[in-house]
């Protein structure tokens, strides 16, 4: 039986990639980081929480990683823990280069060090191609990352590279454009999007405020892009892929389409904030994912609408669930309004 650990496995990814790893016959193994109030509740929600060995890790504590690894005894290791929210990363700066650059590096020592026989996938992200960039972006665009997280990750698809080429070690970048999915984070504008357009169709919220309607991403589904990540660790040679779907839509698109879905008139509702634009922003992101699908055989199957309908649907289901005093592991009833965030971010004289 394969071992994996994932890093980050509370998270959207971790939690979709522990489910199809555990499908597939894996002893998986994840970490995760002590807080005050467990958040284990993706697990919970994909019913995999009793199924996964958990490990306490922090990736700014290289004993806890060594720990995580000689516990773990892993095959394959999937390092998608990361400070994920770019907005955040202009707040923390330091955080983003220490926890999204370095944290890449304490992993890929601890393999050089224990067993560099181990696979390793690196979470690269289609924000490395940063503003400017030709359309669309494939494995050989050039890099010109527009936030701290980007820059982080740039450090971080770099030393991938360089651990594979200077060590021969089986480390790979997945370049993973945008993935949606009810288990988004609620700060995503995807899923900030679904959670308001269901509280407002059921009468407990009036409007939804949003940055930059104009900005265009490439929107897949997570469900089926964790499965490129697995994919990109079973070839015989280590590589670089771009994940997409090969299509963008702006913001503006996808709240009209939420609101359409739930019968809504978008325009009724959304309202530009100054507060949710940041210092820089990528207008414009398209995969090319030609080679994932020669070489992998990968291609996706839920776009744009779908997608959209998938989010807005179960969002809808939940509070409505809720709204009957039904109990079950989520995160959008904890979740504070933006208005009570005190963050440099959210001020307009900023
Ligand atoms: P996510 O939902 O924000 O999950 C991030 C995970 O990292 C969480 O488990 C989080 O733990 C953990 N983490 C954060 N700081 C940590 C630290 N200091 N030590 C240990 N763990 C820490 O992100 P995601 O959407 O699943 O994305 C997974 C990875 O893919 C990330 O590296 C992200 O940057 C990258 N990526 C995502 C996308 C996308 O569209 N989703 C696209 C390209 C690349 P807590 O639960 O405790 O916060
Ligand atoms: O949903 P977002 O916050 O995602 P973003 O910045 O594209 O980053 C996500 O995808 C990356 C892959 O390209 C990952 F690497 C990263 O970890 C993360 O998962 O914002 C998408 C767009 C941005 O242009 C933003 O300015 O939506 C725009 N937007 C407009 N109004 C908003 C809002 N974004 C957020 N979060 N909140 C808004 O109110």
């Amino acid at each position: 039986m394969k071992r994996a650990l994932i890093t980050g496995i509370t998270g959207q990814d971790g939690a979709y990639l522990a489910q199809f790893l555990l499908d597939k016959g894996y002893q998986v193994y994840g970490t995760y980081r002590r807080l005050s109030t467990p958040n284990f509740w993706r697990l919970q929600y994909l019913d995999v929480f009793d199924k996964v060995n958990l490990i306490p890790a922090d990736l700014l504590d290289t004993s806890s990683i060594v720990e995580a690894v000689r516990v773990a005894q892993p095959d394959e290791i999937y390092h998608l823990a990361a400070q994920s929210f770019v907005f955040a990363s202009f707040e923390q700066p330091v955080g983003a280069g220490e926890i999204t650059g370095l944290g890449v590096t304490r992993i890929l020592e601890v393999i050089r060090e224990i067993n560099p026989s181990i696979r390793f996938y690196q979470a690269s992200t289609s924000e490395l191609y940063g503003r400017g960039s030709t359309i669309p972006q494939t494995e050989s665009t050039s890099f010109q990352p527009s936030s701290p997280y980007a820059a982080a990750k740039l450090y971080g698809y770099w030393v991938t590279r360089i651990y594979r080429e200077g060590y021969g070690i089986f480390a790979c970048n997945g370049i993973l454009f945008n993935h949606e999915s009810p288990l988004r984070g609620l700060e995503f504008v995807t899923r900030k999007i679904s959670n308001a357009v269901a509280k407002i169709t059921l009468g407990m919220d009036k409007e939804l405020r949003l940055g930059n309607l104009e900005a265009k991403r490439d929107w897949g589904y997570a469900p089926e892009y964790v499965e490129s990540m697995w994919l990109i660790l079973q070839q015989d040679k280590p590589d670089d892929y771009v994940i997409a779907t090969g299509e963008a839509h702006s913001v503006r698109e996808f709240a009209e389409r939420a609101f359409t879905v739930a019968g809504l008139d978008w325009e009724k509702y959304v309202k530009v904030d100054e507060r949710f634009l940041r210092p820089l922003d990528i207008n414009f992101l398209q995969g090319d994912y030609s080679k994932a699908r020669e070489k992998l055989g990968w291609q996706p199957k839920v776009k744009f609408d779908k997608l959209a309908e998938i989010m807005v649907r179960e969002d809808l289901n939940r509070w409505g669930r809720w709204l009957k005093g039904e109990k079950f592991p989520w995160d959008a009833p904890n979740y504070p309004s933006e208005d009570r965030i005190i963050s440099r971010m959210l001020k307009l004289d900023r």
